[in-house]
């Protein structure tokens, strides 16, 4: 595909003040009624109209009353384009979709018998013609006509007038949404629904009316993310002070979605994994990403609806500062520390690995193949610890200030990266030209510290330097502005602290420490997202982890500790794990004691792919099979702790409160290291502990436990007992899957694949199998033999026939090849080539050509 530049843009020749959509639904025939109420630009010339329209029908046009035939206009499979239009017209299209035919999920589709929408990127020119571009603002009325009985209830952006009835048994209802939008925000739901409703009074004492809408008998599994959604409303107010701008917000959970949720303007779609929870059916984990998800979307409703993008580079304007707004969220819900430990996993095992490989691009990339495949960790999660630098060198207050100027000066409007930053130059008197740099260069900075200790003067001198490796089109990089968060410890909890910006390629600092030589803490709290080379030896890695005063980089050392520990086993140059070592490790665990969720934290070794940017090439077998011994060595010398904590009683009543959550993460713990238990008793307490589970989150843990220790009676039971109980709910089924992909072999998810439950066209499931095994069992995906690629290659080709979107993303996971021992990544390559080979979406091929290099 023809890559789409940056520098390429132009503003649209025309406005579009009103937009009238009419729907007559219909699942094999929707009529679409659309008449736009069109200006030219002053100053646009004789400009075409162009307007952008895929898998369309086109039934007619008409401009101000009068039918167009079809020499005058040009129409293709991309859209449909008008030469000669007056200054000032009314356009009216009329097109018909199938919706039931709809398998891409992109567009007006079908789910579980109701109509869903999906416009960003790109769906709305599959509902209808239009300029479909996040720059082109308009207000849109929407009239719905639908059968009673198949849709008593119908929804879309705005507030609601009153349902008519429309003759034939059907019923009409038209919106209205006052807030000018872009097109990728229209959203369009109908069906019959159970609604879970409530209300929350804004700060200036305004009514909103909220509902949660969801399959029939589901309503009760809303209470959460309602819940989630009335402290999100009440953060956004004390925290940025933004108010809620229209009388009603309504969600609606769909099965067949593909990604997480989606924020048009009042009325938001989710995923239905992330909308429904009860503690029969829901982890805490799941718990946990329901109320970010919901908070994020939430959170959309300033940072990218109100003030969007001018154009889909400038993705992270919204996307990372919204991960960083729904970030601080959590954090404020639920314990500061904890949250940075797990947004720092997650940004290292995705984004860092993305970084590292053929698919690296900047924050703010200057060209793109397909839209879709945008939306990546980089622009998420690298956008989001931009902000976080951000706010970290100009101060909280500062930032605040920035950020209502910004929402004063660009309410309304499709703006930059540049615009955002001129707001935080104006209040601060900055200029943030070399921080931009965060977001046009790719890669990850790697950052050096050297120290050494002078008795006489008593003073610590730092030498930091700094380095980015290149990239693909980007061989140089300069050096960018790093926040450096930095202390020295004298070990007796006494702590120096101070940040400095590290922005040039080398800096030397001194410290003066009265008291003796003392230890360095670098990058606290995850300062930049960066990665720190130090040369200290094992002991000054302990001795550090026993001083340090910030809980980040408590667990950061923790975690060095381990993955070196991890790499020798792997590598072979010893065999059995150090037990002064593991001995050690166990300490911190016990040591952390009083907070249950880091203790939890600190027993979760690193994943095979997190610890593949540490040696190249990577072996993912050996590197598994290193982990799985280390992690035996830590069961056998927590065995004590395992016994006592899972003696107790879990939690009860039930609540999924942060607290309690904690107390489950570490029982959590406990139940996998009997999972990595060689104790023969293991399987055994493992069975009783699925049985006698009150929850789910301690269920699906000893479920998982079981199916660490390989094919066994206990194991076959827990998962028969599982699908038993289970077999009716479908987001309950997708871990029952997930489990047995992420432990299993490519037989495996030959078999799950081959499980009547198991729907090529619900995205949810095919990831719960092919997604789960290529990221979350690494050594068995990238078996030498090829014999993982296999197990998902024709699985993948077949979805992506039905759904280019989610193909693509599946095969991100092949992004590493070039890293991994040669056997592994000769099949890997093998398998892309094939791939390409084989005639895949434009979506597909532009992830497969990009892997290859
Ligand atoms: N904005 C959507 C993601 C849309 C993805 C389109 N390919 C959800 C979110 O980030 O909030
Ligand atoms: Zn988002």
């Amino acid at each position: 595909p023809v890559a789409v530049k940056l520098a390429d843009y132009t503003p649209y020749p025309f406005d579009m003040d009103h937009v009238e959509l009419s729907f007559e639904l219909d699942p094999d025939a929707t009529k679409v009624t659309a008449e736009l109420k069109v200006t030219r630009k002053a100053g646009a010339g004789n400009a075409p109209l162009e307007l952008d329209g895929e898998a369309l029908k086109l039934v007619s046009v008409e401009i101000d009353g009068r039918a167009l035939t079809p020499s005058d206009y040009s129409l293709t499979e991309h859209g449909l384009t008008l030469a000669d239009v007056p200054d000032q017209f009314t356009l009216r299209t009329v097109v018909v979709i199938a919706p039931s035919k709809n398998t891409a999920l992109s567009g007006l589709y079908m789910s579980g018998g109701r109509f869903c929408s999906q416009c960003e990127s790109v769906g709305f020119r599959r509902i209808t013609y239009y300029p479909d571009r996040p720059d082109v603002m308009s207000r849109f009325f929407v009239t719905i006509v639908a059968d009673k009985e198949a849709c008593p209830i119908m929804l879309s952006n705005g507030t609601p007038g009153d349902v008519k009835d429309a003759g034939n048994g059907r019923h009409t209802i038209t919106w209205d949404d006052p807030h000018k939008k872009p097109s990728y925000l229209f959203a369009l739901c109908a069906g019959d629904y159970d609604v879970y409703r409530d209300s929350f009074t804004t700060m200036s004492g305004k009514h909103i009316d909220l509902a949660i809408h969801v399959d029939k008998g589901d309503a009760d599994r809303a209470a959460w993310a309602m819940d989630s959604l009335k402290r999100s409303m009440t953060w956004d107010e004390q925290t940025y002070g933004r108010e809620y701008d229209l009388g009603v917000f309504n969600i609606v959970a769909v099965r067949d979605f593909n990604f997480g949720a989606m924020e048009n303007k009042g009325l938001n779609v989710f995923n239905s994994a992330y909308v429904l929870a009860d503690e029969d059916s829901a982890t805490d984990a799941d718990f946990e990403a329901i109320e970010s998800i919901v908070a994020h979307e939430y959170f959309h409703n300033w940072t990218g609806n109100r003030i969007t993008c001018r154009d889909w580079f400038q993705l992270c304007l919204k996307e990372g500062l919204t991960v960083f707004r729904d970030q601080n969220f959590s954090a404020d819900m639920r314990s500061r520390p904890v949250q940075r430990i797990k947004d720092v996993i997650r940004l290292r095992s995705r984004q860092f690995a993305e970084d590292a490989g053929p698919l690296a691009h900047p924050v703010r990339p200057d060209n793109y193949g397909s839209i879709d495949n945008l939306y990546t960790a980089t622009v998420y999660e690298k956008g989001a610890e931009v902000i976080g630098m951000l706010r970290r060198i100009i101060g909280e207050e500062t930032y605040r200030k920035g950020m209502d100027l910004y929402f004063e000066r660009h309410d309304g409007q499709a703006v930059t990266i540049e615009d955002f930053y001129k707001c935080f130059e104006d209040v601060t008197g900055k200029d943030f030209t070399q921080f931009r740099l965060w977001y046009a260069q790719a890669g990850t900075p790697r950052v050096t510290v050297e120290e050494s200790w002078d008795e006489a003067t008593k003073e610590l001198t730092i030498n930091l330097s700094q380095t980015t490796p290149p990239t693909p089109g980007q061989p140089d990089k300069k050096p960018v502005p790093i926040p450096l968060e930095l202390a020295v410890l004298d070990g007796k909890g006494g702590t120096d602290a101070w940040m400095t910006v590290l922005d040039t390629a080398e800096t030397t600092i001194t410290r003066k420490a009265a008291a003796g030589r003392p230890l360095l803490s670098v990058n606290r709290d995850f300062s930049a997202p960066v990665r720190v080379e130090r040369d200290l030896t094992r002991d000054q890695r302990l001795a550090l982890v026993v001083a340090e005063t910030d809980p980040f980089n408590q667990w950061e050392g923790v975690r060095t500790l381990v993955t070196e520990e991890i790499l020798k086993l792997s590598e072979g140059s010893q065999t059995r794990p150090d037990s002064e070592l593991v001995g050690a490790i166990a300490a911190a665990i016990r040591n952390a004691g009083d907070d249950p969720a880091l203790a939890a934290l600190l027993t979760r070794l690193p994943e095979v792919g997190e610890l593949f940017l540490e040696r190249e090439p990577a072996d993912p077998v050996a590197l598994h099979s290193a982990r799985k011994r280390l992690q035996a060595a830590l069961a056998e010398a927590l065995s004590d702790t395992v016994g006592t904590t899972l003696e107790a009683p879990s939690p009860a009543p039930y609540a999924p409160s942060a607290e309690q959550a904690g107390v489950r993460a570490f029982r959590g713990a406990c139940i996998n290291l009997l999972g990595a238990s060689e104790d023969k008793d293991a399987r055994r307490k493992l069975l009783v502990l699925y049985q006698k589970a009150t929850n789910m989150t301690e269920r699906l843990a000893a479920m998982r436990a079981l199916t660490m220790h390989g094919e066994c009676p206990e194991r076959d039971e827990a998962l028969a007992d599982f699908e038993t109980n289970w077999k009716h709910n479908p987001i309950v089924m997708d871990k029952w899957f997930a489990v047995q992909a992420g432990q299993g072999t490519a037989e495996t998810v030959a078999e799950l694949a081959a499980h009547p439950e198991f729907d090529l066209k619900n995205p949810n499931r095919v990831r719960s199998v092919v997604g789960v095994f290529s990221t979350a069992n690494l050594a068995a995906f990238h078996a030498p033999d090829g014999s993982g690629y296999r197990a998902v290659e024709d699985i993948i080709l077949k979805a992506d026939a039905a759904n280019p979107a989610l193909a693509a993303r599946l095969i991100t996971a092949f992004e590493q090849w070039r890293v991994l021992e040669p056997k592994a990544g000769a099949a890997a390559q093998a398998t892309l080539k094939r791939l390409q080979e084989a005639k895949l979406s434009p979506n597909s091929a532009d992830i497969v050509g990009r892997a290859l290099g």
